[in-house]
């Protein structure tokens, strides 16, 4: 038996010895787990009574990685790539025993176990790319020899990870074992291995080069892998794997893990991560606050919002009863459900039961008192306060006690909605992004009164349907939207200042935005926020709506379409610019791809510190969790406020006063938290 500090433990099973892991929540391996196995591993080798052995977790998963909390601090012995050679080096055979998530470390101390079998639930992945990195411990020169170059290619160059199965067909792993038997059944197959020879080496399998297969690959995700550093890193190891030996394969891929570890993008990707997992966090509300039951929602809205939304909850198992006030608007909603979801079983992506089972927990109905009986109500209407008002106030007459009554709204304010309430404790806001059943994040706009279980409630629910949630406080656009005021106004005075809607979405685009402000425009509507009145004309999108230019849906917009929405430059915009910096007399001038930066993504970072000063986001990385997840920010640029401490808070300062901008206190100072 080991010390009684590790999180090591050994078992004597006759002549096997099994190690077993339990360091919570999800088996990193930190230093005290890698000394633990190390010692573990030795003792197995030198007792001469041991013939096999098995390494297990316990816990709900086996090793999830290396300790991310460890990276850039100095490292204690034995390192994870000298942990797993001395395994694989064992003249006994070890079993890796899997349940639960092996991944990246974990996935490569399975791969350096001579045989592994999995319970059918788990899952073997290699999601270091996510964090910016690569496999560092051999992984990306055992997996393609083990699994074959087109399985390594797409767990170590995607990161997602595998099923058993698919890991059991590549040859990935040795058996697929019982659920529940997973120690047992590991034993059994030890001692059907244990004196097999020669014993099999991950490191010693050759493997041919196979460049159509790495050709063929990254084609096909090209743009999915477009500005991030790792994919390639990762694909190079993999395909280093089949050219040389294993030591200079493994060097290679030891050289570009440190150079990822050190780079700016890994370092952005490592604080997404954490930052998603705090943004979980309600300062002042404990973690261990009881949550009020959520069994059934309701959904006030049919459209393409409220439709979205209710996906969300039948595709995790929760009845949703959907109102609208018209048949015609009603089974429209229903049917636009129905089309998305088997657009997503003919994707593969579903199965048709699975697709019944979610439509049969809907219950379309016209009858508002209805509402009566779900858990929790999403209001999901246009954007009309006096709308929003009336319907909080009949739902306030009719929804049970207790019941959590949210609001879609993306702008207005959630304290003047629930004032509409005997009960504004219940209230809150649940801002879903277009479109709701795929876009990732949530913003849950905190209240003045909003109770604090309501909104453990939500936070919880959230994680269940699978959202990232945010918790914003109570200001227009609450943090997203309003951030992209001030984006929106310097893009529209550039426009009329000399920039072209090209050049202003091509700096935005090469920054790593999905899309730039024109584009965005156009895809979305131009005539959304239109006031409709075709006598009044006071900006150039005005002049756009009056056109019908309401962008992609009318293949005219800020650009030109075909059928197929491929944009082309407008000679008409560019007419309509003219006119109206004749009609403004704004001088005109070459502007520089640097304005734009400074002018459009330093007054959003601007905005972002006065919302933390002003208390609206919890922390700046909260802000960051906003921009990725809801407006797809460059994720190997850690989100708005990560950047722009990357790039220095005086250069941004700097900017910022270039052109004139009041400067947010916190941001001149450098002290944003
Ligand atoms: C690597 O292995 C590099 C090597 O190739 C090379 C080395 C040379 N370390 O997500 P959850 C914490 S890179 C430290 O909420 P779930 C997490 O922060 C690593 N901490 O649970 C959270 O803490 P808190 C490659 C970790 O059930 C708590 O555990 N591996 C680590 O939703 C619970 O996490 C990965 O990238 C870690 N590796 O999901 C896997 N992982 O409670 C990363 C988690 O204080 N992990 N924590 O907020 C995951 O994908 C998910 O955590 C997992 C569980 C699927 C395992």
């Amino acid at each position: 038996m080991t010390t009684t500090a590790s999180p090591i433990r050994t078992e004597r099973h006759d002549d096997i010895l099994v190690i077993v892991s339990d360091n919570p929540p999800v088996n990193a391996l930190g230093a005290a787990v890698r000394q633990g196995l190390e010692a573990a591993v030795k003792q197995g080798v030198a007792d001469a009574s041991i013939t096999a052995m098995v390494i297990r977790c316990d816990g709900r998963t086996f090793f999830a990685g290396a300790d991310i909390t460890e990276f850039g601090k100095p490292m204690q012995a034995p390192l994870l790539p000298m942990l797993v050679d001395m395994i694989e080096a064992s003249d006994k055979p070890i079993v890796a025993a899997i349940h639960g998530t092996a991944l990246g470390g974990g996935c490569e101390v399975a791969l350096a176990c001579h045989y592994r079998v999995a319970a059918p639930s788990a899952k073997l992945g290699t999601p270091e790319v996510k964090l910016g990195l690569l496999p560092g411990a051999g992984g990306t020169q055992r997996l393609p020899r083990v699994a074959g170059i087109p399985l390594a290619l797409e767990m170590t160059a995607k990161g997602d990870p595998v099923s058993a199965r698919t890991a059991l067909d590549a040859g990935l792993i040795d058996r697929i074992v019982g659920e529940d038997s997973l120690a047992e059944d590991a034993l059994a197959f030890a001692r059907e291995i244990r004196a097999k020879r020669p014993i099999p080496r991950a490191s010693q399998r050759a493997l041919a080069p196979d460049p159509d297969a790495v050709a063929a690959f990254t084609k096909a995700n090209a743009r999915r892998f477009r500005g991030f550093e790792a994919p390639a890193a990762n694909i190079a190891c993999v395909v280093k794997a089949s050219e040389t030996g294993y030591p200079e394969g493994v060097a290679f891929e030891r050289s570009e893990f440190m150079r990822l570890m050190t780079g700016n993008q890994s370092a952005a990707q490592r604080h997404l991560f954490f930052a998603e997992r705090q943004a979980a966090r309600i300062d002042d509300v404990p973690a261990e606050t009881a949550l009020r039951p959520v069994d059934h929602v309701g959904i006030i809205g049919a459209g393409t919002m409220g439709g979205g939304i209710a996906m969300n909850f039948l595709s995790a198992g929760l009845p949703v009863t959907i109102v609208e006030t018209s048949a015609e608007a009603l089974d429209r909603g229903v049917a636009v459900i129905r089309r998305n979801y088997e657009a997503t079983a003919a994707k593969g992506r579903m199965t048709p039961e699975q697709v019944e089972r979610a439509m049969a927990l809907l219950t379309p109905t016209l009858e508002f008192d209805a509402l009566g009986t779900p858990d929790l109500v999403i209001e999901a209407v246009y954007e009309n306060m006096e709308v929003k008002q009336d319907i909080f106030t009949r739902l306030d007459a009719i929804a049970k006690p207790g019941a959590i009554l949210a609001s879609n709204t993306s702008y207005l304010d959630i304290d003047a909605i629930a004032a509409c309430t005997a009960r504004p404790q219940d209230v809150v806001g649940m801002h879903f992004f277009s479109p709701a059943n795929v876009m990732k994040l949530l913003e849950v706009v905190r209240g003045a009164k909003t109770a604090g279980d309501v909104l453990a409630t939500v936070m919880a629910l959230a994680k269940k349907i699978r959202k990232v949630a945010v918790v914003a406080g109570v200001t227009y656009g609450f943090i997203g939207n309003r951030m992209l005021i001030p984006r929106q106004t310097e893009a529209n005075a550039l426009l009329l200042e000399g920039a072209s809607p090209e050049q202003i979405d091509r700096v935005h685009v090469e920054f790593g935005m999905p899309m730039g402000p024109f584009q965005m425009a156009d895809l979305a509507g131009v005539d959304i926020g239109w006031h409709r009145d075709p006598a009044r004309i006071e900006s150039v999108r005005d002049q756009l709506a009056v056109e019908g230019r309401w962008g992609q849906k009318k293949q005219a917009g800020f650009y030109d379409y075909d059928e197929k929405r491929t944009p082309r430059s407008s000679p008409r915009v560019a007419e309509i610019l003219d006119e109206w910096r004749l009609k403004t007399q704004t001088p005109q001038r070459q502007i520089s791809d640097e304005e734009i930066v400074e002018r459009t993504l330093y007054t959003m970072v601007n905005e972002g510190a006065l919302i933390l000063e002003e208390g609206k986001a919890q922390r700046a990385s909260d802000i960051d969790v906003v921009w990725i997840y809801g407006y797809g920010w460059p994720v190997y640029r850690g989100g708005p406020m990560f950047w722009a401490k990357a790039e220095g808070y005086d250069k941004i300062v700097a900017g910022l006063d270039k052109h004139g901008f009041p400067v947010a206190n916190s941001l001149r100072q450098g002290s944003i938290k």
